[in-house]
């Protein structure tokens, strides 16, 4: 058999195994794991781990905010520090705007992409504005084309749905097969404790964190499993902060639902005393759900470990901090709640987890699993992404596990000012990255490959299916 390129002597992981084999590649494809194999072209991975490339199935790309922000990276700065740091998937999302059809939304935040994407990506859907006509024919047309995922939040005031509008989206989700992501925060204790607290004078970047405690992630986490259960439909909670949280989500897996859930680097590597640094750099810190106390990051080291979580994503939600569209959006010196939400994450995800694997806190298989694998499963890519098999596209990622690096944003490829994990020693690096079997980073460069990226049609996950016949009457849902 004839190959355009073979990877070498490397040993390939997976979410189920770790073995030494060579990978042969055609058109875009993994066709041949074998013993020995040759062609022309090789790459040597003597020494090196061959991953699947990641995906990170929560980024926020050219996202406009109704405040005058905008997150920092493009399509071309995002897929190239994406790369960067092993990731060969990307799942941003597009937002409807106002006087503009979902569809019209949706497809001119796809053509931003074009030329630009060096790596492959599909998108998600924002949800704020669930009408008849949405659910009943705007959304289907769109899910037949490959959105099969969106996100429906619980705060916010441009944003959030209540009970019953969360219920007509699950419902419609059940109906269609499609995966609905959460952001649960209770809307109404937010708003509460920020008036108390700008009452009180306490608007410093730190005062983010007592404005939105653990309770008010897990009363909105035990709420949003329940309006999920009633209909007996599954469902992911996106960036998952808090032990509280946490421990909801434990009690409705251990009970059999499919609940899905999903954490990020910042609650890992980051603490409210980051935001509780001299002047406004506290804001370089600003996320929601906010870091915890420190004590608070083993509490989601061991949900990782023990399987609450099943995808592990950057939430990149990158505000330049010196910027007037970035963190300094209502000025330099703003109260919290008018700080953009968010922090950048896109390259370093994957090397931050990954010295979890070096420092023995989670398994390689398990690292697999929550960066790759599972995304691929919960989001309809299976098949083609997030793992190493033929006849899956050669999106690869080459680790050095023994690279020992310092987290500078000097070295990194975002457009952002700043990272908040600057300083943090990790080991652990990726080397190389394919892409359907183009090489777009090379030791640890990336190569001009702007435009090579596509867009992803999501199939309906198999993940989104519901086990059961729900405790409402046949019929209604
Ligand atoms: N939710 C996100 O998913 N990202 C950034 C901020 C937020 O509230
Ligand atoms: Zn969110
Ligand atoms: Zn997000």
């Amino acid at each position: 058999m004839e190959f355009d390129l073979v990877v070498r002597g490397g040993t390939i992981a997976t979410a189920a195994d770790t073995y030494r084999a060579d990978i042969g590649i055609r058109g875009g494809r993994i066709v041949a794991i074998a013993d020995t194999l040759t062609a022309p072209r090789m790459i040597d991975a003597d020494g090196l781990l061959v991953l699947p490339g990641g995906i990170d199935s929560h980024v926020h790309i050219e996202q406009p905010g109704t405040d005058g922000s905008m997150t920092a990276d493009d399509f071309e700065s995002g897929t190239r520090a994406a790369a960067c740091g092993g990731t060969t998937t990307i799942m941003p999302f597009a937002l409807q705007t106002a006087g503009q059809s979902l569809r019209e939304s949706a497809d001119a935040y796809r053509r931003r992409a074009d030329g630009k994407a060096l790596i492959d990506f599909a998108i998600h859907l924002i949800i704020a504005d669930p009408t008849a006509q949405i659910l009943g024919q705007d959304l289907p047309a769109l899910i037949r084309d490959g959105y099969t995922s969106f996100k429906v939040y619980m705060t916010y005031d441009d944003l959030k749905l209540d009970d019953r509008q969360m219920l007509d989206v699950l419902a419609f989700a059940r109906r269609e097969g499609a995966m609905t992501m959460i952001h649960a925060e209770n809307a109404d204790c937010i708003s509460w404790l920020t008036a108390r607290l700008a009452a009180a004078g306490k608007s410093a970047p730190r005062f983010h964190c007592a404005s939105r405690p653990g309770p008010v992630e897990r009363e909105a986490t035990h709420r949003a499993v329940s309006l999920a259960e009633l209909l007996d439909v599954p469902m992911l909670l996106v960036h998952v902060s808090g032990r509280e949280a946490v421990d909801e989500i434990r009690r409705a897996q251990a009970r059999g639902l499919r609940v899905y859930a999903e954490t990020c680097p910042q609650y890992l590597f980051l603490a409210e005393d980051d935001l509780a640094v001299a002047g406004f750099r506290g804001a370089m810190a600003v996320c929601s759900p906010p870091p915890r106390e420190r004590g608070n990051q083993t509490a989601i080291w061991d949900a990782l470990t023990t399987g609450v979580f099943q995808v592990f994503s950057s939430d990149h939600s990158p505000y330049r901090y010196e910027d007037s569209r970035g963190k300094m959006v209502a000025g330099p010196n703003a109260p919290f709640w008018k700080i953009p939400n968010g922090v950048p994450g896109i390259e370093t995800r994957m090397p931050l987890l990954f010295d979890g694997v070096s420092k023995g806190r989670i398994t390689l298989q398990q690292f697999v699993a929550l960066t790759a694998t599972n995304p691929a499963r919960i989001y309809g890519l299976s098949g083609r992404k997030g793992t190493v098999a033929i006849g899956a596209d050669a999106d690869l990622a080459l680790w050095d596990p023994g690279r020992e690096r310092v987290i500078r944003n000097a070295d990194l490829h975002h457009d952002v000012d700043y990272t908040p994990y600057e300083g943090i020693a990790v080991k652990g690096w990726p080397v190389h990255v394919l892409s359907r079997g183009e090489i777009v980073v090379r030791d640890g460069q990336p190569q001009d490959r702007k435009g090579h990226g596509r867009f992803l049609r999501c199939d309906l996950p198999e993940a989104a299916r519901p086990l059961g016949a729900g405790s409402l009457p046949a019929g209604l849902v």
